[in-house]
């Protein structure tokens, strides 16, 4: 075991790692990183874009489906913060050089309507929304093979690089159980449901409605909240297309270039 870093000092290395596309090693293998350490780092690291005139737009939840707890080995579900550097035009082209080794996975959007600064239920979450979308999440561990423990992944924005939302649908849109493809060239590579979101998206909502505000943080009007991964991540390819579709809510689709 080497020292332990300061929370600080965390977020500037997965800031720094994030901003030149390269791997550094798990921070649990040297030290013990406590999880409330974990996301003051992370929030020191969407700090330093704020400084560097980033706004925020919005968060991801992660790790809401058994299909992603399963493919990185952690169970736990986590959070990470979003800004308008991240949100990538749908039907546009992703430069694979700025990642370190990215994947996508089909997600939900909410849109929220109204600001959230207390925990919330289905219901009273879902009146304070105002449009639901697919989208697709372009994750990228900043660590070295994409292993991470708990921490690791929290200190590190929870893996979010960018996003790809489609278009908004009204809110009294069903979202609970919607059939979901993810396609590679028009070939499907990944299918599953909204329902294997903690059984309903919104659940995922719901959780960010308790897990943000604790931090602190209101969900403003005008945000986007991913709920999470539906099924299993799929490797990004240079000179692939990739398209999410969702049941009644349509599609999201990009292509990765150099
Ligand atoms: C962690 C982030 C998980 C999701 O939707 O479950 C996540 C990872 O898989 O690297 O974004
Ligand atoms: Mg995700």
């Amino acid at each position: 075991m080497t020292n332990a870093l300061t929370p600080e000092q965390v977020g500037d290395k997965t800031d720094d790692a994030a901003r030149t596309a390269t791997a550094i090693p798990q921070f649990t293998e040297s030290f013990d990183l406590s999880l409330d350490d974990a996301y003051a780092a992370q929030a020191h690291s969407i700090g330093r874009r704020l400084g560097r005139g980033e706004q925020l737009v919005g968060v991801k939840m992660g790790l809401t489906s058994r299909a992603k707890m399963v493919q990185v080995g952690v169970d736990e579900v986590i959070w990470g913060r979003l800004t308008d550097a991240m949100r990538l035009p749908e039907g546009g082209v992703l430069e694979r050089s700025r990642y370190v080794h990215p994947r996508v996975e089909p997600e939900i959007a909410f849109l929220i309507g109204e600001d959230i600064d207390e925990p919330l239920s289905a219901m009273e979450a879902m009146a304070r929304v105002d449009g639901v979308a697919a989208a697709a999440e372009i994750i990228d561990s900043r660590y070295e093979n994409f292993k991470f423990a708990l921490p690791d992944v929290v200190a590190d924005n929870s893996s979010s690089s960018s996003f790809f939302v489609g278009d908004w649908h009204l809110p009294d849109t069903p979202v609970d159980n919607l059939g979901i493809v993810l396609d590679v060239d028009g070939r499907p590579a990944e299918m599953g449901s909204s329902a294997a979101i903690l059984g309903n998206p919104v659940r995922s909502l719901v959780e960010a409605t308790r897990m943000v505000t604790a931090a602190g943080l209101t969900l403003e009007a005008g945000w986007v909240v991913l709920a999470g991964g539906a099924t299993a991540a799929v490797h990004l390819e240079v000179g692939h297309s990739y398209r999410v579709t969702v049941e009644t809510l349509g599609a999201v689709q990009f292509t990765v270039a150099d």
